[in-house]
């Protein structure tokens, strides 16, 4: 059976889940449901980061333990995803005892391989990214991502032999083009291994710092965040089992934005290389959401909550506008205007009115009982067809992560049944007696058009599908049914009354 196994960063518990953390977790999601639906195993893993200076002074500023702070933030996370109906196989927790387990026999394995070594180090460290950056990685000496001074730290930590790795990294990527995609972001890390590597420090002496991992080789150090976090991704599935472990790695798809580019690209293929493990087969790289062109903040009071979101919008009308809107691997810009024209536009006119009128007419005519199909005209075959051609797009476009334009394809076959309509107009000719029979073949083909629909929505709108399932009178077990078109519904089958599917947002002064 083919298998896909799709991860979502674990996310910081110093921040509450905002806008960023629900794209990349609703496209993780769509993708598992996508994958499920064409018969593939998929398994999908998100959850949380918490060790870390960054964590333990997020604690400190709400007078909390570490452990209790991450707690709190930790189940926020996890109830947030449960709120918005995220389908994930695994919620991972950094403090789990498997994880920090596993991250300690990793530590030893590659110490005891002669890969990990004492030495001193100074360097700029900005505790936004928890990373050391060189000299040259600053912008007017400030860190790039969080325009913030870097702390000068120079202490004795444990090194890993990174700069080992290098050119077996670097081979890895020029023989497989779709290690990291979109290709910009491949360009990236092929640029910057054509630079010399340094090794990467990968301990904080307790004495600085003790919310960490214990290294297990010398108790005064705790690891560093990244070693710990990056093995995340494995150490679930050890945790599960080895038969586990061995469906699911490598065949990692992990999704992230271009923040953290520099260490899923650099630090995780080259830990799992010392760890003797396979690559992922994909690292798949996203740009970022901005509000209008500025960055979101809490203290610019910009911050978009995926539940206030939810309840503002629906989940399936911000999913849509998400999805629909930034092309994977470049940035996006975030503005309410833009995201309830698109609603207005795209759902409640488009594919809801579409909805509404069939099944209006569909009652009105016949009291919702689907009428036989007779000979085919030649605008039947062509909505038929339109909606096959939009399948086979959205295959290809899923399989490059295009979430945009898959959207786009079934929003052009949608469009196609609006001008069926049109052209055919049943509202008409039903007028004459002697037409009737052609107004149930045309809202049976139209039926059609929102079944199949229904089905390619499904990963993308997933409470969407089931409403129109249930609007078609179609039955748990019958969803995936893939008859084809034209014989699925029975003569004297009855589907409901419409109801409103997506309703008009009228804006409410929102920046
Ligand atoms: O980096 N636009 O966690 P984090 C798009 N713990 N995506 C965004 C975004 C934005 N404006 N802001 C955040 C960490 N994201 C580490 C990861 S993994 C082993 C450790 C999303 O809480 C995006 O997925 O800072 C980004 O990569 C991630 O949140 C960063 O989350």
């Amino acid at each position: 059976m083919d298998r896909i196994y799709i991860t979502t960063p674990m996310y910081y518990v110093n921040a509450e889940p905002h806008l960023g953390h629900t794209y990349t977790t609703i496209i993780a999601d769509t993708l598992k449901r996508y994958y499920r639906q064409q018969g593939v195993d998929a398994f999908l893993l998100t959850g949380t980061d918490e060790h870390g200076d960054k964590i333990a002074q997020a604690a400190k500023a709400n007078g909390m333990s570490p452990q209790a702070y991450a707690d709190k933030i930790s189940a926020v996370f996890r109830a947030t995803w449960d709120e918005c109906g995220i389908d994930y196989d695994h919620f991972l927790r950094t403090t789990d005892d498997y994880h920090k387990k596993f991250v300690q026999e990793v530590l030893q394995k590659i110490y005891e391989a002669g890969d990990i070594y004492f030495g001193e180090y100074g360097g700029f460290y900005c505790y936004g990214c928890e990373r050391f950056y060189t000299e040259k990685e600053l912008v007017s000496g400030k860190c790039p991502d969080h325009q913030t001074v870097p702390a000068y730290i120079k202490e004795k930590n444990y090194f890993f032999r990174m700069s080992k790795y290098q050119q077996r990294l670097l081979e890895t990527l020029e023989s497989k083009p779709d290690l990291i995609r979109p290709e910009r972001y491949r360009g990236e890390v092929l640029a910057f291994l054509r630079e010399p590597l340094e090794d990467l420090s990968i301990s904080r002496p307790k004495s600085r710092l003790d919310w960490g991992i214990p290294l297990p080789f010398d108790g005064e150090h705790v690891t560093y965040v990244w070693f710990d976090a990056l093995l995340n991704y494995v150490s679930v599935l050890k945790h599960k089992g080895e038969e586990v472990f061995e469906a699911y790695w490598p065949r990692a798809n992990h999704l992230i934005a271009k923040d953290i580019l520099k260490p899923h690209a650099i630090y995780w293929p080259t830990m799992l290389m010392a760890a003797g493990l396979p690559l992922y087969d994909h690292l798949n790289v996203h740009g970022y959401w901005v509000m209008d062109s500025g960055k979101m903040s809490k203290s610019l009071g910009n911050v978009v909550r995926p539940l206030d979101m939810k309840k503002r919008f629906g989940m399936d009308a911000f999913r849509y506008f998400l999805l629909r809107e930034m092309p994977f691997g470049q940035d996006a810009n975030f503005s309410y205007d833009a995201l309830i024209n698109r609603i207005n536009a795209d759902l409640a006119n488009n594919f809801g009115n579409l909805v509404s009128r069939v099944l209006a007419m569909q009652q009105r005519y016949f009291s919702g009982a689907v009428q036989r199909l007779g000979d085919w005209r030649q605008e039947d075959t062509a909505l038929r067809d339109k909606f096959a051609q939009a399948e086979g797009e959205m295959k290809q476009h899923m399989a490059a992560l295009q979430f945009h334009r898959a959207l786009e394809s079934l929003w052009g076959a949608i469009d196609h049944a609006n001008r069926y309509i049109v052209q055919t107009a049943p509202f008409t000719i039903y007028k004459e007696e002697a037409q009737r029979p052609r107004v149930g073949e045309i809202l049976h083909h139209l039926l059609e058009a929102i079944r199949t629909s229904a089905h390619l929505l499904a990963p993308f709108l997933p409470d969407t599908s089931r409403q129109l399932h249930t609007l078609l009178g179609i039955s748990a077990d019958e969803v995936n049914s893939r008859k084809p078109w034209g014989s699925f519904f029975a003569a004297g089958h009855k589907v409901s009354p419409p109801s409103v599917l997506f309703p008009r947002i009228e804006p409410e002064g929102e920046k």
